[in-house]
């Protein structure tokens, strides 16, 4: 909070719109392990409205601008794993906040269960929602007060028994603050993670469960021009589909699952090779160099993976790039200056990831929303036979299996789709020419790898160049002059 920090903030608002900020899903826990600065979010790419409303009846409803992109990784999340999700008001943390106080109204968590989660559309039918909340009588708080008072973290259990699979979890904040003249003007932020939910199920969600987004809203429900000054909050009506939360099956019950198998993430994975990541760039170690020509040629690779990690770092911040500039390509670039042509120096070393991840807000998580929940509203998703083949119209809700393992495929089943693509490519090692660094829209990292990042240790961040709200393109860096790649950077 002192001098430089501050005048460097100052600076940067002073070209960032002050008044926009208004909230944005950022940061994913997964039993209360931080996932990483915009690691498996779908965010807006242009950070100037990455934190406005969108439209109730564009696709942007169902995981907010640019949502229907997939991003390279996916979290792995156990079978009724507590996820966390942290909202900003400035998506890269450098100013507080998680919410402007004046924005009132509830929140909602749904999933969706997709095949195929680069490819997938998220706008579309199969959505189902885990949880919602107006105003709670008690607390005498809207749902958004209640996340402005938990510092911008909300905290749900997913239901015990949702089918193994791919899933987007998005959230929906509705505010309803903007009554003016008869005129509702409900605002929608919404945003997804993308998971991996492991579990023991292979069936599909239940269609009649599920609702279209956009669709599952219109703007004449009551929830939605709903005054809140002049209206009594205890009387805030319920609005979009019912919930849906499918519990695990009894274990003492004999009902087991017929098709029980083991399903293996083969998409999304984050590369045990990850030498550093950034929301969902990781920089990887560079190729083994013995003399000048090779030296020079591997800090190349290392500042071309950097030109990456900025190109594609999200609006909630590009630290990480930052941290693999001053450790990894300026120290490669040392050495080859230094004429110390073997190498990499401290090859395979991974650095400080906790470093990436801003600091938490202080309060700690809370408490799961649900905490405490069984899925009693309906059977198991896994006991659909007569609905179930409702997902064979192509819309694609079929679960990958991994044959790879031996798991008995899936026989009888026509909802499932048995498909291999568990293509497991040997990790770039450092003997190769060009290793290929993991890159957002690249798709398929090649090895199965390690399922949570650094813990969210509050780590004594040095505070640079703070990353701007800004438009894409803001890189902070200047290559060496020498050795600055000639081809246009993308
Ligand atoms: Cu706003």
């Amino acid at each position: 909070m002192h001098s430089p920090t501050l005048l460097t903030l100052g600076l940067a608002a002073a070209f960032a719109p002050l008044a926009a900020a208004h909230t944005v899903f950022t940061t994913l826990f997964i039993n209360d392990v931080n996932q990483g600065d915009g690691t498996c979010v779908r965010m807006a790419k242009q950070g100037n409205i990455a934190t406005h409303p969108v439209n109730l009846n564009s696709d942007d409803v169902a995981c907010g601008r640019n949502g229907n992109e997939a991003v390279a990784f996916t979290c792995p999340a156990p079978a009724g794993a507590k996820l966390t999700l942290l909202f900003r008001m400035w998506a890269d943390g450098s100013q507080p906040g998680s919410i402007d106080p004046s924005h009132v109204g509830p929140m909602s968590i749904y999933l969706k269960q997709v095949s195929d989660m680069t490819t997938s559309s998220a706008a579309g039918p199969g959505w189902f929602k885990i949880w919602s909340e107006g105003y709670d009588t008690t607390a005498r708080k809207w749902a958004t007060e209640k996340l402005i008072a938990n510092n911008g973290l909300l905290s749900i259990n997913l239901p015990s028994g949702l089918p193994a699979g791919y899933y987007l979890a998005r959230h929906e904040i509705i505010t309803i603050q903007n009554v003016t003249n008869n005129k509702a003007d409900p605002q929608f932020y919404v945003g997804c993670a993308q998971l991996f939910v492991q579990g023991t199920g292979s069936a599909s969600i239940p269609k009649d469960k599920t609702v279209s987004i956009p669709g599952h809203l219109s703007a004449s429900d009551p929830a939605l021009i709903f005054n809140p000054y002049t209206q009594n909050p205890a009387t805030y009506p319920s609005f979009g589909p019912a919930v849906f939360f499918p519990a695990a099956p009894d274990s003492g019950s004999g009902n087991k699952q017929p098709q029980q198998q083991t399903l293996t993430q083969t998409t999304g994975v984050i590369p045990q090779t990850c030498l550093l990541k950034n929301a969902n760039w990781c920089g990887v170690e560079v190729p083994d160099y013995t003399n000048e020509a090779t030296c020079w040629k591997s800090a190349e690779n290392c500042w071309n993976q950097l030109d990456v990690c900025y190109n594609t770092a999200p609006p909630s911040g590009s630290k990480g790039c930052r941290i693999w500039q001053d450790q990894k390509c300026a120290v490669l670039q040392q050495a080859c200056e230094s004429r110390r042509f073997r190498g990499p120096e401290n090859k395979g070393q991974k650095l400080d990831q906790a470093e990436v991840n801003s600091a938490l807000p202080p309060g700690g998580i809370p408490q799961a929303v649900n905490a405490g929940q069984r899925g009693d509203q309906v059977p198991v998703p896994s006991a659909v036979g007569a609905d179930g083949a409702g997902n064979e119209d192509g819309d694609g809700e079929e679960v990958v299996v991994d044959q790879d393992l031996g798991a008995a495929p899936p026989v009888s089943e026509p909802t499932t789709t048995t498909t291999t693509t568990a293509e497991v490519k040997t990790p770039s090692s450092s003997s190769t020419a060009e290793p290929v660094p993991t890159e957002t829209e690249s798709g398929e990292p090649e090895e199965r790898g390690e399922t949570t990042t650094a813990a969210a240790t509050l780590s004594t961040t040095p505070t640079p160049t703070p990353t701007v709200n800004s438009c894409s393109g803001s890189r902070r860096y200047r290559r060496p002059r020498r050795h600055r790649r000639r081809r246009g950077m993308n």
